[in-house]
């Protein structure tokens, strides 16, 4: 690790470059590859320095313990979203691409397209699609168990949400490929200006222009996600002119968060033999198996609140028009909360964990990742006895999602 981000204070508890008096100002940079390696001492410090911690690096405020998460979560005016939910301040940037009318929409804006997208992605609709996800799911399993050995990223984690995520949506076929690096793009977004974002931005104008048009209701077909979000703005709970930017909201978090969920559960069971057995003697567990991956590997690691107004929290003073970055891995694994927080436990009591966000913008699509990450876990509980890692595991980069970039396994046979 450089001595650039190591998670030594600058110590003394003096008040930091830009920061306030007692809270402590840390070296560390989260967006850096070597955090990527291995972001868990470094989690540990930042929740060991104080409830509330500056970084000197971007010059932004950061809570990486659960109960301070949990507040600026559960605080959606003070901390808001509608100034980017990045490092960029949308008051002083202009943003990337068109402001996303969900994610970076404070209420009372943000309560009418929630209540869109939670009907289009509502339980009713689960029950509709169960049955398809699942044989989908057991269809994959059967082809990887006839290979025999196989990446699990690209075999698997990227290749059962392709096979039913774009489907659902109701998006053609051709341009798929865009999918994927479009949602790299978009979570590199959120970070601070450095190789990762500025590369992605470089390259993202044939993944936006892709994007764009799929977002129109005339390439989306009947019954799938897209045309129900279209079918919303004839009802008139949502303009024409809205639609297509929920289907892009959509076409924007529904794919990359679910490989990296399901390549988390995977990467557990290969690495906890003991908790694949658990699950094999008992499939019923896949679910909670599939949240408590969630909870272990936190897919989505952070994101940004700006402050509306000078606030208080954990006893820190923090300014009007601050960025707030929020450590959701750190408070999944905050000894404050959580007992043996470092084990992966299937049966553990996740509720409460915010893996998937939490309050008012809590991941609007967490039941079709839950769908998929269950029927899959569940098919694995079934039809494998063993998953054996077989070659080099190599990590993904991206300044949002944590994930793997290949994990070769072997597969024998239940
Ligand atoms: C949760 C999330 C991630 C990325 C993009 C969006 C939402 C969006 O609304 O575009």
């Amino acid at each position: 690790m450089s001595s650039a981000n190591t998670p030594a204070s600058r110590g003394g508890g003096a008040p930091a470059v830009n920061g306030s008096p007692g809270i402590p100002g840390l070296d560390v940079d989260p967006f850096a590859i070597e955090f990527f390696e291995d972001p868990f001492p470094t989690h540990e410090a930042l929740r060991e320095a104080g409830p509330v911690v500056h970084l000197d690096k971007w010059n932004v405020y950061a809570v990486a313990r659960y109960a301070e998460v949990h507040a600026v979560l559960n605080d959606p005016l003070t901390f808001c979203s509608s100034r980017g939910v990045g490092l960029s301040d949308f008051a002083k940037e202009t943003p990337w691409r068109p402001q996303s009318i969900i994610l970076e929409a404070d209420p009372p804006a943000h309560t009418r397209t929630r209540a869109v997208l939670s009907k289009v992605l509502s339980p009713a609709v689960m029950k509709q699609l169960r049955e398809g996800f699942a044989a989908a799911a057991e269809a994959k399993v059967d082809e990887l168990l006839a290979r025999g050995s196989f990446d699990a990223v690209a075999d698997l984690a990227e290749a059962y949400p392709m096979s039913v995520f774009p489907d659902a949506m109701g998006l053609k076929q051709e341009g798929r490929e865009n999918l994927l690096p479009y949602a790299g793009l978009v979570f590199n977004a959120f970070g601070p200006p450095n190789k990762l974002r500025q590369d992605a931005i470089e390259r993202s104008a044939p993944h936006q222009a892709y994007v764009a048009e799929q977002c129109q209701r005339e390439n989306l077909a009947p019954g799938g996600f897209g045309a129900c979000i279209h079918d919303r703005a004839d009802a008139g709970d949502i303009t024409a002119a809205e639609a297509p930017l929920l289907v892009r909201s959509l076409l924007s978090a529904g794919i990359d968060t679910t490989v990296n969920g399901i390549g988390a559960a995977i990467y557990c069971l290969a690495r906890f033999p003991e908790e694949f057995s658990r699950l094999r003697r008992d499939p019923s567990l896949a679910r909670n198996a599939f949240e408590e991956a969630v909870r272990f590997e936190s897919p989505v690691q952070t994101f940004f609140r700006t402050t509306t107004k000078e606030v208080e929290i954990g006893g820190c003073r923090i300014g009007e028009g601050e960025k707030v970055l929020m450590f959701l891995g750190a408070a999944n694994r905050d000894p404050r909360r959580w007992s043996d927080p470092d084990r992966y436990d299937i049966t553990r009591k996740t509720s409460g964990h915010v893996g998937f966000g939490g309050g008012v913008h809590m991941c609007v699509g967490q039941l079709v990742a839950r769908l998929e990450g269950e029927v899959m876990l569940a098919a694995l509980a079934r039809k494998v006895a063993t998953i054996e890692m077989s070659g080099p595991v190599k990590r993904r980069y991206n300044n949002t999602l944590r994930g793997l970039e290949s994990l070769p396994v072997t597969f024998t046979p239940a």
